[in-house]
C-alpha cells in the first residue's frame, strides 16, 4: 500500500470512528457516559506500567482524552492537552492530572505507532491504552468497537465521569474553561462532604467514631471515605481527625 492510499484508508477509518456508537437506533434518545463509575478500570501505560482507578484519588480532577493514532481531529486537539498538562504541572495548587487513552480498535500495531507519535511530538502527559470501562463510557454504555473519536472526559476523585465532550475540543481556551469550571464545582462538593465519612448528608458522631476506629486499625475505610475523613488534610485519618469531626458534629467547628 503506498503512502497516499494508506493515508486515504486512515482518513476513511477516522470518518468511520466519527460515526455515533453502533446499536443506538434513531428513535432512541442519546445516552451518555456521564455518571458512570470507572474507578475499577485496569490498563497499562505507554511505558508498559500497570495503571488503574486508584489514580483518580490522587488529584481533585482528572482529564482523560480518548484518541487514536490515525485520526486527524485528534492531531489538531492534542497540542491543547500538552498545554493543559504544562499549565497544571506548573500550578500545583490546582490539583489536576491529564491522561490520554489510546483507542486502537482491532489493530494493536497502532499502539506502537502512537508511542512513537507521542515521542516525536514531544507530548509529555501520561498515556494509557484504552480499557473496556473507558470504551463503554465513550460508547454510551455498551462495549463496541465503534465510538466517537476523539472524546474528552472530566472525572472526579471518586472515578465518576462528570462531563463528556464528544468530538474535537476546538481550542485550548475551551479545554481550559471546561476544566476550570469543573474544578470549581468539584472543590465545592468536596468541601461540603468533608467530615461526612459515611456520606449520609451530615457530620455526626458516627463519622467521628469511624475516624477513631480507623485510627485504631479496627476498620478499613475506602479511598473515598479516607478523603472525606481527613479533615485536617494531612494525608492521614487519625484521632486528630476524629476529634475535629466530633467537634464539627457538636457545632463547635464549622466545615
Ligand atoms: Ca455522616
Ligand atoms: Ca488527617
Amino acid at each position: 500500500m503506498n503512502s497516499i492510499f494508506r493515508r486515504l484508508a486512515a482518513l476513511a477509518l477516522c470518518a468511520l470512528l466519527m460515526l455515533p456508537a453502533a446499536g443506538l437506533g434513531a428513535d432512541e434518545p442519546p445516552q451518555s457516559g456521564v455518571g458512570m463509575d470507572i474507578s475499577g478500570f485496569e490498563s497499562y501505560t505507554f511505558a508498559g506500567e500497570p495503571v488503574d482507578g486508584s489514580i483518580f484519588a490522587e488529584t481533585e480532577l482528572t482529564v482523560i482524552n480518548i484518541w487514536q493514532r490515525w485520526c486527524g481531529p485528534c492531531w489538531i486537539e492534542l497540542p491543547h492537552f500538552q498545554q493543559l498538562h504544562e499549565y497544571y504541572s506548573e500550578t500545583p495548587e490546582a490539583d489536576v492530572q491529564v491522561w490520554g487513552a489510546l483507542y486502537y480498535g482491532d489493530n494493536p500495531s497502532t499502539i506502537e505507532q502512537a508511542v512513537d507519535f507521542v515521542a516525536e511530538n514531544g507530548y509529555t502527559w501520561n498515556h494509557m491504552v484504552i480499557c473496556d470501562e473507558l470504551t463503554i463510557v465513550a460508547a454510551d454504555g455498551e462495549l463496541t468497537e465503534y465510538i466517537i473519536i476523539p472524546q474528552t472526559l472530566i472525572v472526579d476523585r471518586y472515578g465518576v465521569v462528570r462531563a463528556q465532550v464528544k468530538g474535537k475540543v476546538d481550542s485550548y481556551e475551551e479545554l481550559f474553561d471546561l476544566t476550570s469550571e469543573w474544578l470549581e464545582i468539584l472543590r465545592s462538593e468536596y468541601a461540603a462532604e468533608l467530615g461526612d465519612i459515611d456520606l449520609d448528608g451530615s457530620v455526626t458522631s458516627v463519622d467521628a467514631l469511624l475516624a477513631l476506629r480507623r485510627s485504631m486499625g479496627v476498620v478499613e475505610l475506602t479511598q473515598a471515605e479516607l478523603l472525606r475523613g481527613d479533615v485536617n488534610c494531612d494525608g492521614e485519618v487519625d484521632s486528630v481527625d476524629a476529634l475535629i469531626i466530633l467537634r464539627m458534629s457538636l457545632g463547635i467547628l464549622n466545615r
